[in-house]
């Protein structure tokens, strides 16, 4: 708008509640958008999952040995990795992102989007995620190489190589996995099919209740190796989500995970502040400690 961009030419500097606004937008924009493909997914929060794939999708190629990748520079709108395979389908959650930078220039799309990543958790019911803003626009000599992201189709070596590589453990790697909960894989998108739970918009430990409770069998398909579940064979798991339920040590926080949903939430909350923060040198940050959004409810009551 036109007020906005006074601000910018007066060398406007952000407050929180100016993220706030942002952050509000953002939840306007997910939940209007949620209309398209009503018939697939009877929800509105239907783009919640894939703007939480993006924060984490731009925030997962960092790599603490060289201290490259990771969600500062927002190197995703550029090729090559735009359109890496692993980043199949992530179109649709930038094109919608690009609306609230065209209504909020100031903002750098690297918090833009991990600031969307915390708006879809907190409005899907999850937990309250740390988060702050300082990233800058980069480009594309940033870009980091393709391979970073998890490969589904692999075990628990994978994992950690992947993992372990920004920085995390398994107690996070496992906490990071119950996101799983939300969304669903698209054929066209990974080659996958199909959601993990039964309530792809809400955020709750059902992903890990299902991995225990439900029994898991191999799909029988042309397409990529999933399991589903033997009941009502409408669920599914990747090979690298049942992994927790066979390596030792990631079944270990699976099961506490499981049995107790606060649990979950606390660990999830502090690995995923950890994750989008990835790649951000600590005095870019405009502030030393991470702030709570509100969800929209807060503000509404
Ligand atoms: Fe995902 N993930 N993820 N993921 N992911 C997919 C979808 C989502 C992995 C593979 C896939 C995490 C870890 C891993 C979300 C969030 C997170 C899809 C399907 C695949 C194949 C994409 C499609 O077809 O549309 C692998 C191998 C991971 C390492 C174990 C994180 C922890 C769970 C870090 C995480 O937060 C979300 C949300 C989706 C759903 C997107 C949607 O469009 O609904």
């Amino acid at each position: 708008s036109a007020a906005q961009s006074a601000k910018v030419a007066t060398n406007f500097v952000p407050t929180k509640e100016d993220y706030q606004k942002v952050y509000n937008r953002i939840a306007e924009v997910i939940d209007d958008a949620g209309d398209y493909d009503s018939a697939v997914f009877v929800c509105r929060w239907l783009f919640g999952p894939v703007v939480l794939r993006l924060a984490w999708h731009a925030s997962g190629t960092y790599d603490k040995a060289t201290g490259t990748g990771g969600s500062n520079y927002a190197t995703m709108r550029f090729q090559p990795e735009s359109l890496h395979g692993a980043n199949a389908g992530l179109h649709v959650a930038r094109e919608l992102m690009e609306k609230i930078k065209q209504e909020f220039s100031w903002i750098s799309y690297g918090d833009l989007w991990t600031l969307a990543g915390v708006a879809a958790v907190q409005e899907m019911a999850g937990p309250k995620v740390p988060w702050r803003p300082g990233r800058i626009d980069g480009f594309e000599s940033h870009v980091p190489p393709d391979g970073r992201l998890p490969d589904a189709s692999q075990g628990a070596q994978h994992i950690r190589d992947i993992f372990y590589r920004m920085g995390f453990d398994d107690q996070e790697i496992v906490a990071l996995c119950g996101a799983h909960a939300l969304g669903r894989c698209h054929a066209d998108r990974s080659g996958y099919d199909g959601p993990w739970t039964f309530s792809p918009t809400m955020f709750t430990n059902d992903f890990y209740k299902l991995l225990f409770d439900e029994k898991w069998v191999w799909k029988k398909w042309n397409g990529p190796k999933q399991l589903e579940d033997k009941k009502t064979k409408s669920l599914m798991m990747l090979p690298t989500d049942y992994v927790l339920t066979q390596d030792k040590s990631f079944k270990k926080y699976a099961k506490a995970y499981a049995d107790d949903v606060d649990l979950f939430f606390k660990d999830f909350s502090a690995a995923f502040a950890k994750l989008l923060e990835l790649g951000v040198p600590t005095q870019q940050f405009v502030a030393s400690e991470s702030w709570i959004m509100q969800t929209v409810d807060d503000q509404n009551s």
